[in-house]
């Protein structure tokens, strides 16, 4: 293979969202890859990047499905998955592609273009697809966008309402070292699943986590795991297993219990927040008759009462920090954990205190609690897109099905589009969406569907028009990332996989189909150094000095390191609120919002509130052998990502994603480890294979999500174990929107191996000559 031009010596970096990898070419060709010797703590799921396996699923040509090509768009789009493609030149793909762009804009206008391409795509700041695809759709008239994302999607709405946006509160995460010295009790509910912090979008630099939290546990500090499982923390804790999607529950409790046995700070509440009094009758039962006891929160959580009372007794006489994980907000009623959370934060009236108050998501991301200097990176400018109508990122099934139907966003009410053309470059929504039986659906709506990938995943498989992608070992880029410590020349190591090419060829190449200019006159190296000088620009007015383009490139990483100071969470505002207040309408905490209350939304009021999920384990009228699904974030790959590799392939077992469940509840079912099970509600069925684990709660089921859909047609069921085939598609609230991918029972039965399949997720589509 080539050696790239420019490479300095035998050994270069990449930057993924997992990590930094130092790159070597060993004698015979090959690539190896390691963790930067920078980082003390890499991931491993980067260290098969260049594997055989993954190329085996690059897609090498552009391919055209059959009957769009032969019969024009909107043919036989039930077909979309089931019949072959044909592989075509480029040009044939891109005149085709851009005569149907004409074709759409002149017939419906780009109000039919939907261009959200929602995805975590890949590390580097020029090559970033949904950057690139924005910047093309912008430029050809504008396309339907979306907002928030599926990560926080309730919890980004409430949370500006509350206290301050979710981006400026993630930057200034009490950082580790502040807590190892002062926090005593660090309870967290959803633990602080380190498996999480190998991700940081952008890349990772150093991997701290795991010191972080090993260097609290040495300083003394004492930890306290409220989770559904047990096994998402990397130091010794107490583990309160709590049934999913009840925590607010429980923090009302702790709530109750601080107020009724006067722990509660009345001086905060009164100095730093507005609302205490509107809350505090709901609290004690006043204004719906249950006052929010130990005892009430426990028949509905399952913690003990006595270990309720008695924790909150423990928070309010130490040094608390709590912790949120961000997976509680992703379910029905999403908003409330947050806004509980920091209900209680401030009732404890420690927050802006060094190691007290709250946290939103420590072990979400690598960055969470990093003390990095932030400074804007240079990126790709998207233009401005003259179409206004949007959709909350998790309503794209809602959104196809029912066009012209209206819906409420934050207080305000739109109406979903009509789309006739989907885009998407860098994102697998049958990876990322719930209910996938019914995305299938919807996906038959639009008259054309076209997918940039480099891979062959279940979104290319069901595409009209799909054309291959580089990945960033085949490509020039720069790797940056916010509250991370390197900047990286990530250097083209490798040719491209068969004919792909970079998303921005590909775009500049159908824009000059289009008479646009996209490139703006720069090649890839052209516009590298015009990032690289717009982040030297904004690095200077922090006062980072980075060197010029050219010795940068030579050097190949740059070391940003951690800032000197050290970070409290709101410590300017608990100084003083009125110099300093947070962005919410009264400058205070909003533990009662006017403006929420002002839009009488049934299902999320003025403060917080219990709300009963459509499904849980504590639903009236609940099949008693169902179990609650929680489909966290995989261990071994990112989403969908790298799931054709060695190392997310050692994670399976007999080719399937397994599904961990409690030794009672495998018992009850007569399921034994290792057995084959189908897993489904009304929504869908899926295989998977069991794992029999102390490490959850009974009642609950894990199947973490990235398993390449695979669909068994003739049957109508999922063969690889990927959750969304029965998750639920339905709005966290009417005020957010948000994906709620945590709110879901299913039944569970053992399976005879006759009745499954062999997993054909990581076969190619069918091709006719
Ligand atoms: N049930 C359930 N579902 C969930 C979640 C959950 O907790 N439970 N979590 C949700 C969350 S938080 C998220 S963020 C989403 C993640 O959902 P996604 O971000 O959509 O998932 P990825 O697998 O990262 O998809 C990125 C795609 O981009 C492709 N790609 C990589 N590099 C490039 C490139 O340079 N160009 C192009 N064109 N393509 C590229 C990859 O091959 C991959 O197919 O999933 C959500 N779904
Ligand atoms: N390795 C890896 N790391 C990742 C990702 C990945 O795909 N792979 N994705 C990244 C992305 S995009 C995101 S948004 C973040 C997401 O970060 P999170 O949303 O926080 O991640 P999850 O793994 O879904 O859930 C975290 C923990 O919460 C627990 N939990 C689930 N439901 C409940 C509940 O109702 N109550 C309580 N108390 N606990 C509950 C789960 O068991 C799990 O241990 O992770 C990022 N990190
Ligand atoms: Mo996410």
């Amino acid at each position: 293979m080539k050696l790239p031009d420019r490479l300095p010596s035998s050994k270069t970096h990449t930057a993924s969202h997992w990590g930094v990898y130092d790159i070597a070419r060993s004698g015979n060709g090959d690539l190896s890859i390691t963790g930067t010797v920078e980082d003390p703590d890499p991931s491993p799921i980067g260290l098969h990047m260049a594997a055989n396996d993954l190329r085996q699923v690059r897609i090498a040509k552009p391919s055209i499905r059959k009957s769009w090509l032969e019969n024009g768009p909107g043919s036989n789009p039930h077909l979309r998955g089931r019949e072959p493609f044909v592989e075509v030149e480029w040009d044939v793909a891109l005149d085709r592609l851009a005569g149907e762009f004409q074709r759409i804009r002149e017939e419906f206008g780009n109000e039919a273009i939907f261009g959200g391409s929602y995805g975590w795509a890949s590390a580097g700041r020029f090559h970033h697809a949904q950057s690139q695809v924005h910047r093309f759709l912008n430029l050809i008239g504008g396309y339907v966008s979306h907002v928030d994302s599926y990560s926080l999607g309730a919890g980004k709405v409430i949370l500006p309402h509350v206290i301050d946006g979710f981006s400026s509160l993630f930057n200034q995460h009490t950082s580790w070292d502040v807590m190892a010295k002062e926090t005593e009790l660090f309870v967290t509910f959803g633990g602080v699943p380190v498996k999480n912090a190998q991700i940081s979008q952008g890349g990772p630099g150093r991997h701290r986590v795991v010191a972080g939290m090993r260097g609290m546990a040495q300083a003394g500090t004492r930890f306290v795991n409220i989770s559904p499982v047990s096994d998402n923390m990397p130091v010794t804790s107490e583990w309160l297993a709590i049934r999913p999607n009840t925590d607010v529950a429980l923090m009302l409790a702790l709530a109750y219990v601080l107020e009724t046995e006067r722990l509660a700070d009345l001086n905060f509440l009164n100095s730093h927040c507005v609302g205490y009094d509107r809350f505090r009758p709901y609290l004690l039962g006043e204004t719906d008759g249950d006052p929010k006891t130990p005892a009430w929160a426990s028949a509905i959580c399952g913690v003990p009462v006595e270990r309720i009372a008695t924790l909150a007794r423990e928070m309010a006489g130490s040094r608390t920090m709590l912790n949120v994980s961000w997976s509680l907000q992703r379910a029905v009623h999403g908003e409330q954990p947050f806004w509980m959370a920091i209900t209680l934060a401030a009732m404890l009236g420690q927050i802006g205190l060094p190691g007290g108050g709250f946290g939103l998501g420590y072990g979400a991301m690598n960055s969470v609690g990093n003390d990095n200097v932030r400074f804007k990176f240079g990126d790709v400018p998207q233009g401005r897109n003259p179409v206004k109508t949007f959709i909350p990122v998790a309503r794209i099934a809602d959104m196809l099905l029912n066009p012209g139907e209206s819906f409420t966003y934050n207080g305000k009410v739109y109406s979903y589009p009509d789309i006739r053309l989907v885009y998407w470059a860098g994102g697998n929504p049958f990876h990322h969406h719930q209910d996938l039986n019914r995305l299938l659906k919807a996906w038959e709506k639009p008259e054309t569907i076209v997918v940039n990938e480099p891979y062959w995943t279940a979104t290319a498989k069901l595409a009209d028009i799909v054309l291959p992608v580089t990945t960033s070992l085949e490509r020039n880029d720069i790797g940056a990332a916010s509250g991370e410590d390197f900047v990286v020349a990530m250097k083209k190591v490798e040719d491209p996989f068969g004919q792909s090419r970079n998303d921005f060829d590909i775009f500049d190449d159908l824009a000059r189909r289009m008479d646009i200019d996209f490139s703006d006159g720069l090649d890839e190296k052209g516009w590298l150094r015009r990032i690289y000088a717009v982040s030297k620009e904004n690095a200077a007015a922090s006062n980072i000095a980075l060197p010029d383009f050219e010795a940068f490139w030579d050097t190949g990483l740059l070391d940003l390191g951690s800032s000197a100071a050290p970070v409290v969470m709101l410590e300017a505002f608990r100084g003083s609120p009125v110099e300093h207040p947070v962005p919410t309408p009264s400058g205070r905490i909003e533990i009662f919002s006017e403006t929420i209350e002002g839009f009488s939304l049934a299902d999320c009021p003025g403060h917080p509130t219990w709300f009963e999920p459509p499904e849980w384990l504590g639903a009236s009228g609940r099949d008693a052998t169902t179990l609650h699904l929680i489909s966290d974030q995989p261990v071994r790959r990112l989403h969908s990502q790298l799931d054709a590799s060695p190392h997310s392939k050692a994670g399976k077992i007999a080719g399937r994603e397994p599904i961990h469940i409690q030794p009672l509840d495998a018992v009850a079912r007569g399921i034994a480890e290792g057995d084959l099970v189908e897993v489904s509600n009304g929504r869908g069925r899926l295989i998977s294979v069991a794992v029999v684990s102390n490490a959850i709660m009974p009642g609950v089921a894990r199947l973490s999500t990235g398993a390449w859909l695979d669909i068994d047609w003739d049957r109508n069921i999922e063969r690889h174990g990927n959750p969304n085939a029965v998750t639920l598609d339905i709005p966290a609230s009417s005020l957010s929107q948000g994906c709620s991918a945590q709110t879901c029972l299913v039944a569970i039965r053992r399976l005879d191996p006759t009745e499954a399949r062999a997993v054909l997720a990581f076969e190619h589509p069918e091709f006719q000559a």
